[in-house]
């Protein structure tokens, strides 16, 4: 299968040669594309020199720092229009090991239609992270597994293989969210789909050089999508009902 590994980038300087070089290692047939987002401590060029050098890197340069939801959808869309047929989201700062992304691939071999590398099935975990983290992360998980109705417990993680059909059935356009929500949103309409997600453990690892992106408003804007979208499809189900019920009077 034809994989593309897309790296989203802003100011990692520190951590995107790290990451590179081991993913190159770990996983030699996969093709990366890194994109960036015109990162001010020169991201962006330190990628154009590797790919320089190497046939199989690629980089995308964006304008703006527009966050990771934009940045994937136009990675995604790149790698459809290059043919890839297996699309992979990693971190540029080392939280996602390359060395478990064959775990990932494996499970699309194995008719998966998105793979989420998660931290808190038997067998996930989590290292050098704050408690602080570990309970927003869990208690963000299991919100959204009550609200949605579903049964994944890891809905936020960002280290994911999406077959290139899950990509297609997908409305791209539609897709706003930024952060953490950009993730619980593609999951969400990968599930309304209908189709196969499959979770496999992940060591995620805290990063270790650079700055997080992460913020309060990135958590805000998931919780309330998920409530938004949880009360809509249970006031879906319910109209469904009660249309049914007037049908069979
Ligand atoms: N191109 C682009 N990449 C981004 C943007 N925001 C974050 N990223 C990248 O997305 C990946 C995840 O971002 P992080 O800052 O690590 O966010 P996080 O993993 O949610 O937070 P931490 O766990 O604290 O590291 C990293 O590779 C970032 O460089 C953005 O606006 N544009
Ligand atoms: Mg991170």
């Amino acid at each position: 299968m034809r994989v593309l590994t897309i790296i989203p980038t802003y100011n990692e300087i520190e951590s995107l040669p790290k990451t590179l070089a081991r993913l190159r290692a770990a996983v030699p047939h996969s093709d990366v594309l890194v994109v960036d987002d015109n990162s001010p401590d020169g991201t962006g060029g330190w990628a154009d020199d590797f790919a320089a050098g190497d046939g199989q890197v690629h980089v995308l340069h964006r304008a703006g720092k527009e966050g990771l939801g934009a940045a994937y959808l136009a990675g995604f869309a790149w790698g459809l229009a290059a043919g890839y047929e297996v699309l992979v989201e990693m971190d540029a700062d080392g939280s996602h090991k390359p060395e478990q992304l064959p775990l990932l691939l494996d499970a699309v071999d194995q008719g998966a239609d998105l793979v989420l590398g998660s931290r808190w099935v038997p067998g996930g975990e989590v290292v050098n992270w704050p408690l602080h983290r570990k309970v927003i992360s869990t208690c963000g998980s299991l919100y959204s597994r009550v609200l949605l109705g579903i049964s994944i417990r890891d809905v936020t993680g960002g280290y994911r293989a999406f077959r290139r059909s899950t990509l297609e059935a997908l409305d791209f356009s539609a897709v706003a969210s930024v952060g953490y929500g950009f993730q619980v949103d593609m999951l969400w309409r990968v599930v309304q789909q209908g189709m196969r997600v499959v979770e496999v453990p992940i060591t995620f690892v805290e990063r270790e050089f650079g700055a997080s992106k992460m913020s309060g408003n990135i958590v805000q804007e998931a919780m309330l999508n998920v409530t938004k979208w949880g009360l809509s499809a249970r006031w879906n189900t319910l109209k469904g009902k009660i249309r049914g019920t007037r049908v069979s009077q």
